[in-house]
């Protein structure tokens, strides 16, 4: 829905940081007459409009946009450059609220209900902790992480780039539970999980409740966590307990997961059924447009991303993250001008695996001027990230290098 009030902020943006000067592979280029729009700029060091919700306070304020109690997003340049999302930077994104933090009072007593398997039972996280133990370093990634780069606000949370994180979780490998469960009954296409929420009285569960559906292909590496980069998982992330399935979109990590069943269909829940579906602008999400699963190849530069903050010029160190979806992340490039050039970037930090995002890094002579920085990766099975958005109602799972440019100042 464009109005011309955002057609004319557009252009504006673009003639601001539309002057683009490039040392390095040569030559002063300038976007100023290109119809691309320009690097939108993430939200600068201002303080945050609404205050941390209680269950979230420990979060670092300082390094969260809160855009509501229940959606809570890290800032761009506050992701560290470690690999790892530190506990007290990480997103929040809760569909409906969460529950009270009494179901952390003792969370080894948390009971988990497993069906769809020969012997149907429940365990509590304290039998679970007997079955086995898996560790894993996952991108956690909204499917709307990147929406509010979309043209055409679709609604929504207008996530930038910080509804992601690179986190470690610990728990059993759900194939363990499922052995101690007899083994999967026949015939089971589907692991279908619901979240802890209470569901309010007089209200049709399916419409409000969270419960996903995904394939059994995709289970291999799955676990029951809980467990959080060497933490117990805190409520706002699904303690006590909470599905994990490593390269598959946030929403099908179940959080506080009170039932783990092994179906023949995807739930009847409106989060599974409407919600979550690749339907093109202007249709309403039903069964027939494929759902919110395995995630894509995905990178953004980090830093130097403050528009306020105008970059010394010389030797700069452009760097950011970059993951690869279902296999890892093996290169990065990284361009300066708006990608009409692209140099190899350098990965840094550890390989934690192909689930996890890795560092990048480039280094840049810059002279004065603007620059819009964009970076590219490529995965293992030579997937790169594309120029354009795969336009969709909701704005789903942008990974649009161009989306995610940010434009500079060096001075
Ligand atoms: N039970 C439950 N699980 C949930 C959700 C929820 O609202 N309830 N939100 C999902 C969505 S949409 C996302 S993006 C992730 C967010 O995980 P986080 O809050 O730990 O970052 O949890 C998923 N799992
Ligand atoms: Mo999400």
């Amino acid at each position: 829905m464009h109005n011309t009030t955002d057609i004319t902020r557009r252009r504006m943006l673009i003639t601001a940081s539309g002057a683009v000067a490039w040392a390095g592979l040569g030559g002063g280029l300038a976007l100023a007459d290109s119809n691309e729009p320009a690097a939108k700029s993430s939200p600068g060091p201002v303080s945050n409009a609404k205050p941390l919700p209680p269950y979230a306070k420990w979060k670092d304020a300082d390094s969260m946009i809160v855009h509501s109690a229940n959606t809570i997003e890290t800032r761009r340049n506050a992701f560290g450059s470690s690999g790892i999302t530190p506990l007290d930077r990480l997103y929040i994104r809760n569909n409906i609220s969460p529950p009270s933090e009494d179901i952390m009072k003792e969370p080894d007593a948390w009971k988990v209900e497993v069906s769809g398997v020969k012997s149907p039972r429940s365990f509590t996280v304290a039998e679970l902790k007997s079955l086995g133990l898996a560790s894993v370093a996952v991108v956690l990634q909204c499917s709307g992480n990147g929406r509010g780069f979309s043209e055409h606000k679709p609604s929504g949370t207008q996530w930038t780039v910080g509804a992601a994180g690179c986190v470690i979780f610990t728990g059993v490998p759900v194939k363990a539970v499922i052995e101690a469960a007899g083994g999967m009954a026949d015939g089971m296409t589907y692991m279908t999980s619901t979240g802890g929420e209470e569901i309010p009285a007089g209200l049709d569960p399916n419409t409000i409740m969270v419960e996903r559906s995904v394939p059994v292909s995709g289970i291999e590496d799955a676990i029951l966590a809980w467990e959080i980069n060497g933490e117990p998982l805190p409520l706002a992330h699904g303690g006590p307990l909470r599905v994990i399935v490593p390269g598959y979109a946030g929403v099908n990590n179940v959080k506080y997961v009170k039932h783990v069943a092994f179906t023949k269909e995807q739930s009847p829940a409106k989060i599974q059924q409407g919600s979550y579906r690749f339907s093109p602008i202007g249709v309403k999400g039903t069964p027939e447009f494929d759902s919110i699963w395995e995630m894509d190849p995905k990178s953004w530069v980090t830093l130097p991303s403050d528009p306020e903050t105008p970059v010394k010029a010389g030797r700069v160190q452009i760097s950011g993250v970059a993951m690869g979806g279902m296999s890892e992340a093996k290169k990065v490039e990284v361009s300066v001008n708006g990608g009409k050039d692209w140099q190899e970037a350098q990965l840094t930090g550890p390989d934690l695996g192909k689930y996890a995002w890795r560092g990048f890094v480039l280094a840049a002579d810059l002279k004065p001027g603007k620059y819009q920085l964009a970076s590219r990766v490529t995965n293992a099975d030579g997937t790169s990230q594309p120029e354009m958005r795969k336009e969709n109602n909701r704005g789903y799972m942008n990974n649009s290098w161009r989306d995610h440019m940010v434009a500079i100042d060096v001075a």
